[in-house]
């Protein structure tokens, strides 16, 4: 069996640690303020958002949630953004992604100030991160890296994979592996022989979003595997991307799905928001 990775219990700590530096901020005079936009009625988002507002109110961070309805044209949702950059008491806000598809998000997402892009998805933060400057980082992969590195798992000279090269996850995860000097391979639904591909991998990380797609076979014995895949049967059960029983069997370490990848995003993304009201509150 292989060691779990409890990302629930860990993004529990760092909550823990995170309070101390809100009341810090508070004691300045500071109330550090994020706000959540959503757009449509995703019913997987709404339940990401409703659980990012908990995290918030936990640390006592202010959140402000904006509901916008399905039918928002992309310049309605530009005029909150810009209005939000205006507003000196909010000092970190995010997009809830996927956005409704007359929207185009990349430039939706480019209206936000850069100083106070939680999510790292501004071209400018991005590009920070993969030119190697100090950048905010993208929740979800930066999650994955905390989950490696309070495992102890040594990353510099390791065979690392990612099987998956979305803007939000893949492609941040890739480089930030990268920058920690793993020998990265990027994977997608192009790929040949994906199998043979994983199996190299000391640190897999997967994020797909196709229930159950890693097998244990498709994994070598002893690996670090990262399920960053949420995806929700029929029967309402989410499970990630990798065959929990079978990789199990072989992994050295894995993350659940729930309890994994998940909290550790919104930790981070707690992280992100009192970084942004330390910086320039
Ligand atoms: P996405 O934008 O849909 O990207 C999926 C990626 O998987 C694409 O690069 C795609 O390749 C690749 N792919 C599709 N089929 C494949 C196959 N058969 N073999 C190999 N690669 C394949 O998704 P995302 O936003 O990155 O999210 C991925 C998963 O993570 C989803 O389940 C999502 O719900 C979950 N997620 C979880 C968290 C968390 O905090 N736990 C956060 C964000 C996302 P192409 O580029 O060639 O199409
Ligand atoms: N800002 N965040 C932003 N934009 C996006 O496009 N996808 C995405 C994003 N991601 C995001 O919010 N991911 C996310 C995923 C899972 C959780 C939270 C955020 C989460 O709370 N997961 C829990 C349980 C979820 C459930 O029961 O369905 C977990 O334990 O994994």
């Amino acid at each position: 069996m292989a060691i779990r990775m409890d990302g629930k219990k860990i993004a529990a700590e760092i909550r823990g640690e995170l309070k101390g530096r809100v009341e810090a901020l508070k004691a300045r005079g500071i109330e550090p303020c994020l706000a959540v936009i959503l757009a449509g009625d995703d019913p997987a988002s709404k339940i990401y958002v409703r659980n990012k507002k908990r995290a918030c109110e936990e640390i006592g961070i202010r959140s402000l949630e904006i509901l916008l309805p399905e039918s928002v044209t992309e310049q309605e949702l530009i005029e909150k953004i810009r209005e939000l950059n205006e507003d000196r008491s909010v000092h970190a806000m995010l997009v809830q992604l996927p956005l409704p598809r007359q929207i185009d998000s990349l430039k939706v997402l480019d209206e936000i100030a850069p100083e106070k892009d939680a999510d790292g998805f501004h071209v400018v933060n991005a590009g920070r991160l993969f030119t190697g400057r100090a950048s905010v980082l993208p929740c979800t992969p930066a999650g994955c890296m905390e989950l490696i590195h309070r495992a102890g798992v040594e990353v510099s000279g390791k065979t690392a994979v990612v099987v998956g090269r979305s803007n939000i996850v893949g492609k941040p995860m890739a480089q930030l592996l990268l920058n920690e000097n793993a020998t990265v391979t990027i994977c997608h639904s192009r790929t040949r022989n994906l199998g043979e591909i994983t199996r190299k991998a000391d640190i897999l990380v997967c994020a797909v979003g196709r229930a159950k797609m890693v097998t244990g076979e498709m994994v070598k014995p002893g690996a670090c595997v990262i399920d960053v895949g949420m995806n929700r049967l029929e029967n309402g059960k989410v499970v990630g991307d990798v065959d929990f029983e079978s990789v199990d069997e072989v992994a050295g370490y894995l993350t659940p799905v729930p309890g994994g990848v998940g909290p550790m995003t919104i930790a981070m993304l707690m992280q992100n928001a009192i970084l942004a009201a330390e910086k320039h509150g």
